[in-house]
């Protein structure tokens, strides 16, 4: 039986709650608790300027804002998208009736590999839906380039990019649009949340509509649309949060430098690459567990577990291997030797702004045999 504190592979960020109780007075004063109240406006707004993005609109969660963002482009027929993500990415497409064709993926970066992308395209293709897995950019001019050539819409699953740059700024310009989610888990939360960055005010209208049921005025409905919104209490929070966001990011990089500092000569374990200080958010640390390592990946896993130490294994299985998704021709081992590797390698290490250094330093030892 092991005392140890446990450690998850993850653990939000709290702002001090005595600096959340002027924002809950405001709303419990004016009484405005949802639909696009002064909160809502408030943070679009600062994180239209925080992320260096000209329009976003704001959602109750990701997953709400993939289907949304969707139905925004009204895309159909096939999308092509990785297997290599939260299951949420894929759902999205099931949910609009659109049939997910699954692609490999790059062995270093774990993102949609744009050469296979090609291969996948049929004449019922019409749009690519890739993740920045772990917040790592996707190689965004190449499959903007493949996006030209055959007329196909980009949405980006940017649910673990937030304040993610890329060569020409904001990686969340790229693309038709992109979703980020502010859960709980995710670099910026706001207990639950989401957006869509699209880059014009016609675009956004439309998203707006569709969250909100379709309404634009009192007696006028345009599009069969959901109940997406974000409430005022969630918008409060992510106006805190953004006010920590800085030092948050902060924690996060130190942490990320000391893994990879410790674990860089522990044969047979390979950090996931690092994305360069410009680009990264520290969202997750991945590592690979390769064959050269004393034990495999679950053993390793359920090692860390008797330690009290809850890493996770994101992203296996394969969103390709669920029951929904099996059947189809695109989902086979086959099809998708990079990922169904990688998804037997990984396990994603905590990382959060609070986590210690004695606490790191437990988690290096379990991986580095010393323990
Ligand atoms: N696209 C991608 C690529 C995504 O990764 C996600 C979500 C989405 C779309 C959809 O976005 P949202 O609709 O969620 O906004 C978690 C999250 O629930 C999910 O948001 C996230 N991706 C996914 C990668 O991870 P679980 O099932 O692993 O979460 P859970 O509850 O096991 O939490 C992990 C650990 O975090 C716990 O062991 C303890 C800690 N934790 C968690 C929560 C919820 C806390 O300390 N406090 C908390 O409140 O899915």
């Amino acid at each position: 039986m092991n005392n140890d504190k446990p450690i998850y592979v993850t653990q939000p960020y709290l702002p001090p709650l005595e600096e959340l109780i002027p924002y809950f007075e405001k709303i419990w004063d004016n009484k405005i608790l949802t639909n696009g109240g002064p909160f809502h406006q408030q943070l679009e707004k600062a994180l239209c300027e925080y992320l260096g993005v000209e329009h976003i609109a704001l959602f109750a969660n990701g997953t709400l804002a993939l289907v949304t963002a969707l139905q925004a482009l009204r895309i159909t027929g096939e999308v092509i998208t990785t297997p290599y993500s939260f299951v949420a990415t894929a759902h999205s497409l099931l949910w609009n009736g659109i049939k997910p064709v699954f692609a490999d993926i790059d062995p270093n970066t774990l993102n949609l590999d744009p050469s296979k992308i090609e291969a996948a395209i049929t004449p019922q293709t019409t749009a690519i839906m890739p993740v920045h897995v772990y917040g790592h950019p996707c190689d965004v001019d190449a499959i903007q380039k493949i996006a030209d050539n055959y007329n196909l819409r980009v949405i980006y699953d940017a649910a673990h990019a937030f304040g993610v740059k890329c060569h020409c700024g904001s990686v969340l310009n790229h693309g038709d649009l992109s979703v980020l989610s502010f859960h709980a888990t995710k670099v910026f939360n706001t207990f639950e949340g989401g957006a869509i960055i699209c880059p014009d005010a016609k675009t956004k209208q439309r998203i707006d509509h569709l969250k909100n049921f379709g309404f634009v005025d009192e007696v006028t409905v345009v599009a069969p649309g959901i109940n997406g919104k974000m409430s005022e209490l969630n918008a409060a929070i992510g106006l805190l949060q953004l006010q920590h966001i800085d030092e948050a990011l902060k924690h996060r990089q130190e942490i990320d430098a000391h893994y990879r500092e410790a674990l860089a000569n522990v044969k047979g374990i390979r950090c996931v690459n690092d994305a360069g200080e410009q680009a990264a958010n520290y969202a997750y640390f991945p590592i690979m567990v390769e064959d050269t390592y004393p034990l495999n990946r679950d053993e390793l896993y359920l090692k860390l577990r008797e330690h009290n130490i809850f890493a996770r294994r994101y992203f296996y299985p394969l969103i390709s291997e669920f029951p929904m998704y099996r059947g189809l021709r695109s989902a086979t081992s086959d099809n998708l030797p990079i990922a169904s590797k990688a998804a037997q390698q990984v396990i994603c290490l905590p990382i959060y702004p609070n986590l210690s250094h004695h606490e790191q330093q437990r988690i290096i030892n379990v991986i580095a045999g010393e323990k």
